[in-house]
């Protein structure tokens, strides 16, 4: 007689039933077939091949080769029992010039793709913008331009008609203050510029862009389909209670939450944001109708988060991605543990950031669609990658996430960031959020211990004691 299986040991924190547990990636981070099937350069083939721009001159044109191996990335997410896995969509493989009717080869890829997620049970969550623009778009003006939003929003309307019976969720834009502060404004991310001015006009263009989009969607897909946006807001600490530091907050609460919050669910400008931002520009760029536009409703917030931002009054390094708060705003140094990218690891800030949004934003649901740790990973001689930090980060911050809906926030999945080990953008290839390690030179994937760890907590529902 075999002696039954021990029972999995009952799960201390329970998340709620039909709590959605997946993964993220996104295409330019882990597809590489840069030039493939009628695929043309997007603003990071042309920054990355810049030298200086990318660590190591690093490129995502081989990548973590999902495009040929999505096959065997899905058989990982299977052993982890994710309910949902969330990608986004290489608008230069749909529409290379960005604009124009849709290369069927690129959508046979993603049709591919959600076909063999569902037949996983696993629900395929795409996002169509994670800062993949066509070139074309760039160099005739890119987001600063108000005509990009028109480009995305055919962009959206093309990919649902495609994909639209088979996706459940569908986010516009990941991370719109990254696209605009980060690659106008203090030139880390492509396009690379230094521009105040383009950074403001394309925050308001991906606002508008995004109700576009919303617009496009929602005209394309059933009628039971989630539209959502996915925005990396700010937790923010002050390093004294002074009213100077409390100035500094402001201006970056209103420059890095409210610009993208008010627009979209209020359809309003910050008020204190014009004003500080007055000698860059008076928004004559926002025509009427615009917010209205932005505010079409959505049926979920997502939320990414991964440290908090501690400020005072100062100055922070130039250029800045914080352009218009010069100079009233420095970024002190925490003491406390840090992740490889030097970034604090502090659990609070994100049960802090999901408190706001219940209070903020009553009746709108919310996912965390990324959150996670690169650190320094390697394979042991046995071939075992042990990362126990990532463990103890993925650990204090799901905690927050029961916590924050213990609490009363409307939390209903939480995306990890990352599947596998990939292109971290200007640090190119050397820095490692994935659960599954890559070797890069031989494409192996390895689970981390810290995958088992996800796939236990996914199979219990909830984190051990
Ligand atoms: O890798 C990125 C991702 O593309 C967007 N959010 C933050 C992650 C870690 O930097």
């Amino acid at each position: 007689m075999t002696t039954p299986a021990p029972a999995p040991a009952p799960a201390v924190m329970a998340f709620p039933a039909g709590f959605r547990w997946g993964t993220a990636t996104a295409a330019y981070q882990i597809e590489g077939a840069a030039d493939e099937d009628g695929r043309t350069p997007s603003i990071w083939d042309t920054f990355s091949r810049t030298p200086g721009k990318v660590r190591n001159g690093d490129t995502g044109d081989i990548a973590a080769d999902h495009y040929h191996r999505m096959s065997e990335d899905i058989a990982l997410l299977s052993s982890l029992g994710v309910t949902d896995y969330r990608f986004s969509v290489a608008w230069p493989r749909i529409q290379p010039t960005g604009r124009g009717p849709a290369v069927q080869k690129g959508l046979d890829f993603y049709r591919r793709l959600v076909d063999e997620l569902r037949d996983a049970g696993i629900r395929p969550v795409a996002t169509l913008y994670h800062w993949d623009l066509p070139q074309e778009l760039e160099t005739a003006g890119g987001w600063p331009r108000r005509e990009t939003a028109e480009r995305f929003a055919e962009f959206a309307s093309l990919t649902a008609e495609a994909l639209g019976d088979r996706v459940a969720t569908w986010t516009t834009l990941n991370e719109p203050w990254c696209v605009a502060f980060l690659g106008y404004a203090a030139g880390v991310h492509a396009p690379g510029l230094t521009s105040p001015v383009a950074a403001l006009r394309a925050a308001h263009h991906l606002n508008l862009a995004h109700g576009r989009a919303v617009q496009a969607l929602r005209a394309a897909l059933p009628a039971e389909s989630e539209v959502s946006l996915t925005l990396n807001l700010h937790s923010l600490r002050l390093r004294t209670d002074s009213a100077a530091d409390r100035e500094a907050a402001r201006r970056i609460d209103a420059l890095g939450n409210r610009l993208f919050l008010d627009p979209v669910f209020h359809g309003r400008l910050p008020g204190d944001l014009v004003r500080d931002t007055a000698s860059v520009t008076d928004w004559s760029f926002v025509e009427d109708g615009d917010l209205a536009v932005a505010s079409t409703p959505v049926d979920s917030l997502g939320v990414n988060y991964y440290a908090p931002a501690t400020v005072e009054a100062g100055r922070s390094e130039a250029p800045s991605p914080w352009p218009t708060t010069e100079p009233h705003v420095g970024f002190p140094r925490t003491p406390g543990p840090r992740t490889a990218m030097d970034w604090p690891v502090d659990a609070q800030g994100l049960y802090e950031l999901l408190s706001r949004l219940r209070d903020e934003l009553p009746g709108v649901p919310l996912l965390v669609t990324e959150n996670g740790a690169a650190y320094e990973d390697y394979a042991d001689p046995e071939g075992r990658v042990r990362d126990p930090e990532r463990v103890a980060y993925l650990h204090g911050h799901l905690a927050a996430v029961h916590r924050a809906i213990a609490d009363g926030a409307d939390v209903r999945g939480y995306f990890l960031w990352s599947l596998l080990d990939n292109f971290e953008w200007a640090y190119g290839y050397s820095k490692r959020f994935g659960i599954v390690h890559v070797d890069f030179a031989t494409q192996r994937r390895t689970p981390k211990d810290s995958a088992r760890w996800y796939a236990a907590v996914i199979a219990r529902g909830g984190l051990p004691g």
